[in-house]
């Protein structure tokens, strides 16, 4: 036998034994979820996220194993939406606010002073019109699970209290990268900058804008008091995320699995509503000692800047459309009128 002839041989059962390893390490490998979101660890995002893993690698008994990866180490939202269509990977939470492009009828959860409290966002979300929205990903390429509760938007910057709309004045504001964020903000009279979360605390680091609009937890959990003087509390719009698994994966798991996933999903909503709630419901508290100079939005002025968004509620109106806006106003008047 030449040299030649006995290193083929032995590279070809070298192979062989690579490739049935390959296959049998299959069967006992764990299926390796890649589950990306945007805020750190100790947030409330990053404890649901650890929630959702610990129940998919208990309810499969292991063979599922979701690696969940934070502070936008697989990218912003934008970008894991993309990898999630593609196949790229498999989950992701995010905003519903930077799927308007991919799905137009998210645009309705933007829309300002739509709720005006948890209880409305619930129903709504959780109810048929939530459903309805949120399977209308599908056909777009991916298979939306649960909302979460990213909660009600309050303002930050480090220029002056807001206590009226022209305090808004020429703030340099980062927005979400959605246009009704970007309408609302200027014609409120803002300079809104559309900007993708990741990028944001460096941005206010170095006053390439002078603020940003997020719930609580999340002022708290990414350190926006070390760069923010003033907080308004505006409630300005509930902000709800979104638990996204690619459809081009989902569509290749087992019903068991997709049972799995699902379930979990609603654990961990359940979780997180309650965990959000209760860490915001100390946040301001939080805030002022870190140093956060607080002021209330007044009624009135909440007011005035909603006849000014006059214009943006009918462009929201059409762009999700008029049956689905409307259905949304009937089911409000009736969780009011039961009230
Ligand atoms: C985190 C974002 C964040 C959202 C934002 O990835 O961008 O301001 O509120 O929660 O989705």
């Amino acid at each position: 036998m030449t040299f030649v002839r006995r290193t083929l041989i032995a590279a070809t059962v070298a192979a062989t034994l690579t490739a049935s390893f390959a296959a049998f390490s299959q069967d006992i490998k764990p299926r390796l979820i890649r589950f990306g979101y945007g805020l750190n660890e100790q947030s409330n995002q990053g404890r649901a996220a650890k929630v959702f893993a610990d129940e998919v690698a208990k309810a499969s008994g292991g063979k599922m194993k979701v690696r969940a990866i934070g502070a936008a180490a697989l990218g912003p939202d934008t970008q894991m939406q993309q990898a999630l269509i593609g196949g790229a990977q498999e989950m992701m939470v995010g905003s519903t606010a930077t799927l308007v492009g991919i799905t137009k009828e998210m645009a309705l959860w933007d829309t300002p002073f739509l709720f005006s409290n948890a209880k409305e966002a619930d129903t709504l979300l959780d109810g048929p019109i939530g459903e309805k929205i949120k399977d209308k990903l599908q056909e777009k390429g991916l298979v939306g699970l649960v909302y979460w509760e990213n909660g009600f938007r309050n303002l930050t910057n480090s220029k002056r209290p807001v206590n009226k709309m022209e305090d808004l004045d020429g703030i340099k504001l980062r927005v979400m990268q959605n246009n009704v964020f970007l309408d609302s903000f200027k014609t409120l009279g803002a300079n809104a900058v559309p900007m993708a979360f990741s990028e944001l605390f460096s941005a206010l680091e170095t006053k390439t804008v002078d603020g940003q609009e997020n719930p609580y937890n999340t002022i708290l959990s990414s350190k926006f008091y070390e760069v923010q003087k003033y907080l308004t509390v505006t409630n300005h719009v509930y902000s709800p995320w979104i638990v996204l698994v690619s459809k081009k994966w989902w569509d290749g798991l087992s019903k068991d699995e997709q049972k799995v996933l699902a379930d979990a999903a609603k654990v961990s909503h359940d979780f997180e509503r309650k965990d959000t709630r209760e860490e915001a419901a100390k946040a301001v508290a939080d805030l002022k000692t870190k140093g956060m100079q607080v002021n209330d939005l007044s009624f009135a002025e909440a007011s005035r800047m909603r006849n000014k968004l006059t214009r943006v509620y009918a462009t929201i109106g059409a762009d999700v459309g008029m049956e689905l806006w409307i259905a949304t106003q009937n089911e409000l008047v009736k969780i009011r009128a039961k009230k």
